[in-house]
């Protein structure tokens, strides 16, 4: 007999792939089914992101989550306890009410995220279903279009170079599989390329190929390159994405390219990045101008938004109000979607609920602080959103995504789909 109320609500601390604290949250059932779930933790974060609660002081940099870790223990397990794991919706209505702000500052948004995540897993494993089974129903059976990132760069290696994500897209690809073998030649011919070059110096925080460039542009040649050396034709099977990050080298219509030693306008950003399109087989690029650029977001929107994906990250946070600001200023036609953003599953798909609405894609996606938890390929497949980013094609934190991937398309057989070009932002 399955009862999915909840018995017990647990959290640890356990440590991410950059070795810091963070929360892992357990809540086990009444009819003994446990669900596990692990926050990460972005390093660009959106200044419009739900709070991460850290306790700051000597410890491990300011970095622990002692607090966070009580709140779970203490206020959230009292609240939640013979509350239904199966009714995600008001489960996270009462973590939203029990933290009683806009941005989770009370209780922290890795405290509340833990436990949201946690119950879904706890309610699948009671249906006995994997997750994506749970959120989807049977039409879940598309497998994401993946990016995956190649060179690292921004915040993730040390401000070497601008851009933050040189990533690949397989829009040629056939189904999940194909697109990793694809990825993993160009990967590894990209390591080889940088070895010739005596520029191979390990790997950036997400995985990628430590970016030893003389300009940002460089990167793009060298990915074009590693394409070609792994025998694949660029713009057809294989295309380019980029994860600008630009808020965090723009502010207030300013834009400092610190490698290249010049400072740009929001215009001087768009006529550089439509430049990189031209030249390069660029399908899609998240934050191409800052967080508090809207106008900027909506130039190039307007400029290039018919033939290339623009997506939000920290302009849109995860969050449907900045999502129908956005679609009202004409600014992106994808968002990128981190339920870590947020601090609750419903919050998160909300999000994703109003990009649809508004004839946006989506991406879900991991941060550059994870784990070996995989739910976020499961959210990407449970609730349609066809494309999964996840870093690169390196470090177990995440090839453990990739592979749960694997493992769902070989499960599903021959009802599994594969999301494709089709999915990407322009074509809606
Ligand atoms: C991003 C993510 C992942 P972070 O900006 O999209 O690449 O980075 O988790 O550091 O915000
Ligand atoms: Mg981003």
């Amino acid at each position: 007999m399955t009862d999915t109320r909840i018995r017990r609500i647990h959290a640890r601390r356990v440590w991410d792939s950059r070795g810091r604290p963070t929360v892992e949250a357990e809540i086990t059932l009444h009819d003994a089914s446990v669900g596990r779930a692990i926050v990460p933790a972005g390093a660009s974060t959106g200044t419009r992101e739900a709070l991460e609660l850290r306790d700051g002081g000597a410890a491990f940099g300011g970095l622990d989550v002692q607090r966070a870790l009580g709140h779970v223990r203490g206020e959230i397990a009292a609240a939640l306890c013979g509350h239904d794991a199966a009714d995600q919706v008001a489960l996270d209505r009462c973590l939203i009410e029990l933290d009683g702000t806009p941005a989770k500052t009370r209780l922290g948004a890795n405290a509340t995220l833990a436990v949201s995540l946690a119950a879904a897993h706890a309610a699948a494993a009671s249906a006995g279903l994997p997750l994506y089974r749970l959120l989807g129903g049977e039409p879940a059976t598309t497998l994401p279009l993946p990016q995956i990132q190649i060179f690292g760069g921004g915040a993730h290696a040390g401000r070497r170079v601008d851009v933050q994500d040189f990533m690949v897209v397989c829009p040629g690809a056939t189904n999940f599989a194909q697109a990793l073998e694809w990825t993993a030649e160009v990967y590894r011919a990209a390591g080889q390329l940088m070895q010739r070059r005596g520029a191979l110096h390990g790997v950036a925080d997400e995985g990628g190929w430590w970016p030893d460039f003389d300009s940002n542009e460089q990167a793009l040649q060298t990915l074009v390159q590693a394409i070609e050396d792994a025998g694949y034709v660029p713009g057809e099977q294989l295309a380019i994405a980029l994860d600008v990050a630009a808020s965090e080298f723009g502010h207030g219509g300013r834009y400092r390219l610190a490698l290249e030693s010049r400072e740009l306008d929001a215009d001087g950003m768009i006529e550089m990045l439509l430049r990189w399109t031209e030249r390069y087989p660029i399908v899609s690029i998240e934050d191409p101008l800052a967080e508090d650029d809207l106008d900027g977001f909506a130039r190039f929107t307007q400029a290039a938004g018919h033939k290339l994906q623009i997506v939000g990250d920290d302009l849109l946070v995860s969050h449907a109000p900045l999502l129908r600001e956005a679609a009202a200023a004409g600014a992106a036609n994808c968002v990128l979607l981190k339920p870590n953003q947020r601090g609750t599953l419903s919050e998160t798909l909300h999000a994703w609920q109003t990009a649809r609405e508004l004839g946006y894609a989506g991406i879900v996606s991991a941060r550059s602080g994870e784990s070996e938890d995989t739910s976020i390929v499961h959210l990407a497949l449970g609730w349609g959103v066809g494309q999964l980013k996840v870093g690169a094609f390196a470090r177990s934190e995440r090839m453990a995504k990739w592979n749960e991937a694997l493992r769902i398309e070989e499960h599903l057989g021959e009802r599994a789909r594969f999301a494709g070009a089709g999915v990407l932002g322009w074509s809606r």
